[in-house]
């Protein structure tokens, strides 16, 4: 689709799993701003958070990069010495979408980009992790092991800031702020079909925890030091800061 807009559940259809590929990546940019509220404070606030915990020779991991905003958020405060950035996603369409982004500026901290799973993907030397709406895309029983290598490969001193769609733990609380982002996304302009097709198709593929379920799995890894920054209806972001 040329003009970048997403209509992708505009006309209904036998809905399939959502996958991120080619016509996900063309439109990614307008379907997270029109889908999650508050995505430009996050994305902002990330870069600031790299400029503020950057640390001298070391690595700053964008954990499902999609496009790279958080990776060029993140490029535009980081001047400390010897510092890369690794910029990861499992989606060639992605990957190949997000390289052309990033050549269109010119920065000092270098970026490497790597297609591969983020279960696999090792974590060294880091100052600062940002997973930024990617962690509700990997399975419940695996997440453990994903925020333990985070922990495992920062520094001392080091950062995560998780971002994530979340649950809320009271069913009344939880329906109020569903309701609330749907709200949100009709005014954007999206239809009830389109609501209600993207829902079906996330369905299988997303698996939301709570607030208390990403805390109680972060101090398990070993974090201490646990800020709820963000938080619009179900959408908050977290940081976790390495002792
Ligand atoms: C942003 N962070 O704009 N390994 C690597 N990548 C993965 C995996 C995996 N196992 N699973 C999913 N992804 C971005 C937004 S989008 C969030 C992140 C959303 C990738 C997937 O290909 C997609 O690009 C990204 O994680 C999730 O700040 O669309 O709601």
């Amino acid at each position: 689709m040329s003009s970048g807009k997403d209509a992708i559940y505009s006309v209904p259809q036998q809905v399939e799993d959502f996958r991120f590929d080619k016509s996900v990546a063309e439109v990614f940019p307008d379907m997270i701003q029109r889908s999650v509220p508050g995505y430009n404070t996050i994305i902002d606030t990330i870069g600031q958070l790299a400029g503020r915990y950057q640390q001298p020779d070391s690595h700053y991991y964008d954990l499902g990069c999609s496009l790279g905003a958080a990776t060029l958020s993140m490029r535009r405060f980081i001047s400390a010495p010897n510092s890369k950035i690794i910029a990861i996603d499992n989606s060639e369409a992605m990957l190949e979408r997000c390289r052309s982004h990033l050549n269109a500026f010119t920065f000092d901290t270098p970026v490497e980009l790597k297609l591969g799973d983020i279960r696999h993907s090792e974590i060294t030397n880091a100052a600062v992790v940002v997973m930024n709406f990617t962690l509700q895309f990997i399975q419940p029983d695996e997440r453990d092991a994903v925020i333990q290598a985070i922990y495992n490969g920062l520094k001392p001193g080091g950062i995560l800031i998780l971002s994530e769609k979340m649950r809320h733990e009271q069913k009344e609380c939880d329906e109020l702020v569903i309701d609330l982002h749907h709200e949100f996304k009709r005014r954007n302009g999206y239809s009830e079909l389109e609501i209600s097709q993207k829902r079906t198709a996330i369905e299988n593929v997303m698996k939301i925890n709570s607030f208390g379920q990403h805390q109680a799995r972060l101090k398990q890894a070993g974090f201490n030091n646990i800020v709820h920054w963000f938080q619009c209806f179900n959408f908050g972001s977290i940081v976790a800061i390495k002792d």
